[in-house]
């Protein structure tokens, strides 16, 4: 996307099984962040708000029902309809924190038996993050907090699926937290690692995109 030495916020994806912690951690750092004075917004994939958002929270609530390719397809189109503003914020100096990004795109299609690089390829150039948090957990201990409600793919056996698919997605923008410990250990390592990408945004470290 070209080289740039302007100062921009930092994109921080979460990932991980469902119940890991994202939403909780999420949340967390966005106050950290705007504690200290960084204009930070919170966004989540999929965005339900867009008319895109819709469709796909009908099919995860089980009233609607959907090829996979499908499905997949509009996971990906949600994110393209953000493309746009999340450069433009970006580039603003806005870092955004990013709940499920398309790792989870991937990870939760290639799970039911998708071609793996099928599902990568609508994802190419979408914006790269600066870094991925990727909070690490065994299945069998995610289920166990509060339980799975009634979404599709919130069964024990696809998570664990999930989990393998997207061991093969890390690269070095990656970092993998032990999300098994308590909320407050896992809050204080996602706030050193964050805070150095974000130094390093402010440097002008230029935008990049998927996969390349
Ligand atoms: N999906 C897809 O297929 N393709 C795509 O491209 C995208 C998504 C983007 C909806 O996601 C589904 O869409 C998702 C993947 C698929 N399906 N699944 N599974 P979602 O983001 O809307 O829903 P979710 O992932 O299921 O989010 P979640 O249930 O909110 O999980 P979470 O955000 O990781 O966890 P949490 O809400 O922060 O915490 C869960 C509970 O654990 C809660 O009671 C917390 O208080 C507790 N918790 C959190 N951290 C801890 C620690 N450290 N210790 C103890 N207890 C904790």
């Amino acid at each position: 996307m070209g080289a740039s030495n302007e100062p921009r916020g930092a994109l921080v994806v979460f990932e991980g099984l469902d119940r890991s912690g994202k939403t909780s951690q999420c949340g967390k750092l966005l106050s950290y962040l705007e504690g200290l004075g960084h204009s930070v917004e919170l966004w989540r994939f999929p965005d339900r708000t867009t008319s895109v958002g819709q469709m796909i929270s009908a099919y995860l609530t089980n009233k609607s029902q959907l090829d996979d390719h499908t499905i997949h397809l509009l996971f990906s189109a949600n994110r393209w309809e953000k493309r746009s503003m999340m450069e433009a914020k970006l580039k603003a100096g806005t870092t955004l924190i990013v709940d499920r990004y398309s790792f989870s795109g991937v990870a939760f299609s290639s799970a039911k038996g998708l071609d793996f690089e099928w599902c990568k390829a609508p994802e190419n150039g979408l914006i790269a993050p600066d870094l991925v948090v990727y909070l690490d957990i065994p299945p069998e201990k995610a289920a166990e907090r509060g339980g799975y409600g009634g979404e599709r793919y919130e069964q024990l056996e696809f998570q664990k699926k999930v989990a393998q698919h997207y061991k093969l997605l890390e690269d070095s923008s990656w970092r993998m937290i032990d999300a098994s410990q308590c909320i407050e250990d896992v809050e204080k390592q996602v706030e050193e690692i964050v805070l150095e990408h974000v130094v390093t945004c402010q440097k002008g470290k230029p935008l990049s995109s998927l996969w390349s």
